[in-house]
């Protein structure tokens, strides 16, 4: 029953969408600018890669309450951070090849702000250093070593994110030291969240531990404004999960909110870069990416290569996890 209603309120919202295709095909490009995009919208409104509930959840309260996307995004994926059980971020994610867990984060906001931690070693909660990046300095961006010098000067608690599971594992795989990353193998990972709060602005974050086993100093898609986030508050939100590398390469996200812009759906957006992917890589099989996007009107898509990625939504009218159609 959820469910039907949340589809039956997201085809309404198809409405307001149509007539701003309609105005963007008017030759008046001042017209075009100024279509109603948000008639009808869903407000608040909360998705997030794969099914993480807990971290839904925890969105869904902030903004129930009435606070605002950046929080709500925020504490959201701060609860994927800190469960040791996730193995693709924060605390308890995989390690590199070397045995250290670093963590990239990004987040950005309603007005175009956004901040991002790379390679950033001894501190779970990266995003909310992102946060602080964003807001209490004149950068977008601090590494390694810097960004945790920045965290111990905002009294981030340092701790040992390599946990005794993480850390056997890694053991196991040194063993062979074969670098190939398996499909799916996050079920509940690496985390971009995207929301709309009541007020209709839009925030998202993204959080991660990375490639499990990459080498030292790498750094994927999810920390980089573009490619594993992004937000664009009169149009639409996307963030990304999987082989980052492969994102990078298309700045996936930029993608998907440049595609609605013109008018695409978000899940036809989502499809339209998951296709600039696998166009031409003879490697596609190999490889996982998964997209998911929301517009100004709440509409949602997701995207993805591999069957097996799911996303989840939050929303007055239900909360589920939905199984994402994908390339092959
Ligand atoms: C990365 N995109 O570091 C991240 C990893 C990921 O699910 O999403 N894993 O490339």
């Amino acid at each position: 029953m959820q469910r039907r209603k949340f589809l039956q309120k997201s085809s309404l919202s198809t409405a307001a969408v149509l007539s701003s295709s309609i105005l963007s095909t008017c030759k008046n490009e001042k017209a075009k600018a100024a279509a109603p995009l948000v008639a009808n919208a869903i407000k608040p409104i909360v998705i997030a890669t794969w099914n993480v509930p807990n971290a839904t959840t925890k969105a869904w309260q902030v903004l129930e309450k009435g606070g605002n996307a950046l929080d709500a995004v925020e504490a959201g994926v701060k609860v994927e951070e800190a469960d040791v059980d996730n193995q693709s971020v924060g605390k308890g994610g995989r390690p590199d090849r070397e045995g250290h867990v670093t963590l990239d984060a990004c987040i950005m906001d309603q007005h175009g702000n956004c901040g991002a931690v790379v390679y950033l070693k001894n501190i779970t909660h990266a995003v909310s250093v992102a946060r602080k990046v964003m807001e209490d300095t004149p950068h977008v961006m601090l590494a390694g070593e810097g960004a945790e010098q920045f965290a111990d000067e905002k009294g981030f608690e340092k701790e040992t994110l390599l946990t005794e599971k993480s850390r056997m594992e890694w053991l196991e795989w040194k063993k062979e030291s074969k670098y190939e990353p398996v499909i799916n193998i996050e079920n509940h990972d690496t985390i971009g969240m995207l929301a709309i709060d009541a007020q209709g602005d839009i925030c998202g974050a993204c959080t991660t531990s990375g490639m499990a086993y990459k080498m030292a100093g790498r750094v994927g898609d999810s920390p980089i404004v573009g490619s594993g986030l992004f937000i664009d508050n009169e149009i639409g939100g996307a963030t990304a999960t999987g082989q980052g590398e492969e994102v990078v390469k298309t700045v996936g996200s930029f993608l998907v909110v440049e595609l609605m812009r013109q008018g695409r759906s978000p899940q036809s957006a989502c499809e339209e870069a998951v296709n600039r992917i696998v166009k031409g890589n003879p490697n596609f099989k190999d490889i996982q990416v998964g997209y998911i996007a929301i517009n100004k009107n709440g509409q949602t898509g997701g995207y993805c290569i591999h069957p097996g990625f799911s996303y989840r939504v939050y929303s007055e009218y239900g909360h589920e996890n939905i199984e994402s159609n994908s390339y092959l």
